[in-house]
């Protein structure tokens, strides 16, 4: 369950269903072209908060009929429902994918005991393992170290998938926790989160940087930091060009340069004016070869 996991895309076409086809090259795509350890599915990349119960099921389906056992497969089940999440959590664990997921909840503002049953309820229902997602920029969840703690005394909760810049509180979970699993969220700072020896890292631009990760990982691993801080230095060029242009949709077009049926994001997301179509199919041309 180490190394680097693509924060899978989902292809929709213009009014928002699954591009079946599209779905599975990017999973081929990933596996074949950028050869990344694992898939993190219906997570915020998958755009899993703007989709119905059966789509999740129906994508939950298509990547584990698509991947098989080439690499780990990781189901991204949290949900404010917590029915739905535990319908979810039984589903991708019955279709075998190696381990599962769930988002702190977000929007109202839960309490910690709310939260560690929360994890408790989902995890315990089924015969699988559970990774936090912790991401307090967009859940407004901070939790504390001794929080994650508690949520670990639950041996079937193996890991956090860290989307945080607080490198103090990533080497203390790190020091503190050494047989957990710990994930760096953020693409941007990979090379900073591998440094503090993360077991690996889940992200959104790996769908087209996934190489360049790998090294990047691979080498901090090895030591040799001054080559890992010039691909760090090329890949944050490259984020930074997207975040500029949307997240989402830029890397949707710069797939499609690479021959993947990408489609389009879900609504509320809008589409790319022609304007910044153009900046993708550049950034593609600069920084994909
Ligand atoms: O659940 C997921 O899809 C992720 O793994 C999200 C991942 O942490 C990404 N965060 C978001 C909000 O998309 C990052 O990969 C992020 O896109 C990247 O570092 C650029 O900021």
């Amino acid at each position: 369950m180490k190394g680097i996991f693509t924060a899978l895309m989902c292809a929709f076409d213009e009014q928002g269903n699954i591009h079946e086809k599209g779905l599975r090259q990017l999973v081929r795509h990933n596996i074949d072209v950028s050869k990344v350890d694992g898939l993190y599915v219906n997570g915020s990349t998958g755009e899993n908060f703007l989709i119905s119960t059966e789509n999740k099921k129906r994508i939950f389906e298509i990547v584990k009929d698509e991947a098989g056992d080439q690499v780990k497969l990781i189901a991204q089940v949290g949900s404010l429902n917590i029915d739905e999440a535990v319908e979810l959590a039984q589903f991708a664990t019955d279709l075998g994918y190696d381990s599962l997921s769930a988002v702190t909840p977000f929007y109202y503002k839960f309490d910690f005991e709310e939260i560690k049953d929360y994890y408790n309820t989902i995890i315990n229902s089924v015969d699988n393992t559970m990774i936090i997602y912790s991401i307090p920029a967009l859940t407004g969840v901070n939790m504390s170290l001794e929080q994650f703690g508690e949520l670990f005394e639950n041996e079937k909760i193996i890991g956090v998938k860290f989307t945080a810049p607080d490198f103090y509180l990533l080497e203390r979970l790190r020091h503190a926790y050494p047989e957990k699993l710990i994930y760096s969220g953020f693409d941007e700072m990979l090379l900073s989160a591998a440094v503090l020896n993360v077991d690996g890292a889940i992200g959104s631009t790996f769908n087209v940087n996934g190489a360049r990760a790998r090294s990047i990982f691979q080498l901090a691993q090895e030591g040799k930091i001054e080559e890992a801080r010039e691909l760090q230095k090329v890949t944050n060029d490259l984020i930074s060009g997207i975040l500029a242009n949307g997240l989402y949709q830029t890397i949707k077009e710069m797939l499609k340069t690479q021959g993947v049926e990408a489609g389009v994001c879900r609504k509320p997301m809008k589409q790319l004016s022609a304007d910044k179509v153009k900046v993708a199919q550049e950034l593609a041309a600069k920084f994909l070869s």
